[in-house]
C-alpha cells in the first residue's frame, strides 16, 4: 500500500495543502515540521495524537523537525471560548526546555528541535510589518474560523496577530531549512495556510501541509482526559499504570479507530487483531492490543510490565507482590488518609471517614467486604499498626469489590 492510502486508511488525513500532496507524501522524503507551544512542563495524549503521525512519516523517510514556540508561547494561540492568560518568561523557559527533553526522548534522538524564539526575539517591528503584514490582508485573517468566532467575543490584537507568526515560523523553516510540509491536528488549519500563503506570496513557492482530525472518545469529548484531567505523557505526572486503565477501558466502537492512529501495527495485523476481537470482545484483544502497543512505544516495554503487573495484582487483590514504587503508582489517585497511631480496625474505618459509623463498619467487616493489604479481615478486633502495613506504612483497604482507599502511618 502507498503511504498516502496508508495514511488516509489510518484516518490521519483531514484537510490537504498542495495540489500534488500525494506525489510528495508517497515520496517519504520532504523535510516537514511539527510545531508546539509551550504551555506546560509536558506534553499530554491530546499531542501524541498527531505526535505520533510525526513520528510514523520519520519511520517511513521523512525528514522531521518539532518545533518548540517559547516565541508563539509568549502571546498563545487563540482558542475559540477565550482570551489565554499570558504565561510569564521563567516559566515558558522551563516549560521549553522540559518539552525539548520530552519530545526528544519520543524520537528516540532522532530528530531535529527548533525553539522560533531563535528566529523571533530580534526581529524588529518595521521588518516584520514589510515583510510579514504587508503580504497577508487583514480580511483573510478574519475569515479564519477562530478569528471570526472570537470576532463576538473579544480578541485582542496580539492574539489577533498570532497566525502570523505561526506563519513566518514556516517560511522561515521554509526557507532555511527547506522544510516544505506542515502536519498538525486539524485545528491548526487557519495557521498554516497563513504560512502557505506568505510562502506563496513572499517567496513565490509552494508548500505542502496535511491535519489529522481531532480524536474523540466514545462520548465525543477529546480523547485522553481521564475525569476531565489531561493523561500526561511524561510518566511522573501520569504513570504507566494510569495509562493502562485508559487505554484498556476504550470502547469497542473506538478501540479500532485508536489502533490505526497509535500503534505501528500494519493493517494486516490491525485486521487480524480485530477479527480475533470481535469472536470473544470480552476478552478485550483489542484494547490490550492497544495498552500495550502505545504504552511501549512511549515509555518502553518495562513500563508495560510494570502497567500490567499492577492491573494484576489488584486485580487478584494481591497487593504484597507490588514493590513501594508500583504500589505508589497503583494508589496514585486513590482517596488517601494519614493515622499516627496503632487502632483497632473498626476504629480506624470510621476516623478516616472510610465508613461513616461502627456500626457501619461491623457490618462490613462481617459480610466479608474488607480487606487489607489484599487478605479479607473477619476479625472485628484486630489492630492496625505498623507491623502489618507493607514497608512500615501502607495500609491499602479494600471496600466491597473495587473501591480502595490507602491508609499511610505518620
Ligand atoms: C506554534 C508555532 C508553529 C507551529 C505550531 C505552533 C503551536 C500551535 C498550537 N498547537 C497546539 C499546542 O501547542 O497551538 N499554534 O497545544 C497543538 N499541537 C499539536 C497539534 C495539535 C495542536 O501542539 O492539533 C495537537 O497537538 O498540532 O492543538 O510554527
Amino acid at each position: 500500500m502507498k503511504f498516502y492510502d496508508e495514511l488516509k486508511w489510518r484516518g490521519l488525513i483531514k484537510d490537504e495543502a498542495g495540489d500534488d500532496l500525494e506525489d510528495i507524501i508517497n515520496k517519504c522524503e520532504a523535510t516537514f515540521y511539527w510545531g508546539t507551544d509551550p504551555t506546560a512542563d509536558s506534553l499530554h495524549i491530546g499531542h501524541y495524537s498527531s505526535l505520533v503521525t510525526a513520528k510514523r512519516l520519520a519511520r517511513v523517510g521523512f525528514k522531521p523537525i518539532l518545533l518548540v514556540g517559547g516565541a508563539t508561547g509568549m502571546i498563545g494561540d487563540p482558542r475559540p471560548t477565550a482570551e489565554r492568560e499570558i504565561i510569564d518568561k521563567d516559566t515558558i523557559n522551563k516549560n521549553v526546555e522540559a518539552i525539548k527533553k520530552q519530545v526528544t526522548n519520543i524520537f528516540d534522538g532522532n530528530v531535529e528541535v527548533v525553539n522560533n524564539y531563535d528566529w523571533t526575539k530580534d526581529i524588529n517591528i518595521l521588518d516584520f510589518l514589510r515583510d510579514v503584514g504587508k503580504y497577508i490582508n487583514v480580511g483573510y485573517m478574519l475569515s479564519k474560523d477562530i478569528i471570526s468566532r472570537r470576532l463576538e467575543t473579544g480578541i485582542t490584537f496580539a492574539e489577533f496577530t498570532y497566525t502570523l507568526l505561526q506563519g513566518y515560523d514556516f517560511m522561515h523553516l521554509y526557507e532555511e531549512k527547506g522544510c516544505i510540509m506542515q502536519v498538525e491536528g486539524s485545528d491548526q488549519w487557519g495557521n498554516i495556510t497563513t504560512g502557505i500563503e506568505l510562502i506563496n506570496k513572499k517567496l513565490g513557492k509552494k508548500a505542502y501541509a496535511f491535519t489529522m482530525p481531532l480524536i474523540l472518545d466514545s462520548t465525543g469529548k477529546k480523547f485522553g482526559k481521564s475525569e476531565g484531567n489531561a493523561l500526561w505523557l511524561d510518566k511522573n505526572k501520569t504513570s504507566s499504570y494510569e495509562l493502562y486503565q485508559y487505554l484498556i477501558n476504550s470502547s469497542d466502537e473506538k478501540v479500532e479507530e485508536y489502533l490505526k492512529v497509535f500503534t505501528f501495527l500494519s493493517k494486516e495485523e490491525i485486521e487480524d487483531v480485530m477479527k480475533k476481537h470481535l469472536e470473544k470482545p470480552e476478552e478485550r484483544l483489542a484494547q490490550k492490543t492497544l495498552a500495550k502497543e502505545f504504552i511501549t512505544d512511549l515509555h518502553g516495554e518495562e513500563e508495560y510490565e510494570k502497567a500490567l503487573k499492577i492491573t494484576n495484582a489488584l486485580f487478584k487483590g494481591d497487593i504484597k507482590s507490588l514493590s513501594e514504587d508500583e504500589l505508589k503508582d497503583a494508589m496514585n489517585g486513590v482517596d488517601t488518609k494519614n493515622i499516627n497511631e496503632e487502632m483497632n480496625i473498626v476504629d480506624m474505618l470510621v476516623n478516616t471517614n472510610i465508613l461513616s459509623s461502627k456500626r457501619e463498619a461491623r457490618e462490613f467487616i462481617t459480610n466479608g467486604s474488607i480487606s487489607i493489604n489484599g487478605e479479607k479481615i473477619n476479625d472485628l478486633e484486630m489492630l492496625v499498626n505498623k507491623e502489618k502495613a507493607l514497608y512500615n506504612k501502607y495500609i491499602v483497604v479494600r471496600r466491597g469489590k473495587k473501591k480502595y482507599h490507602l491508609v499511610i502511618f505518620k
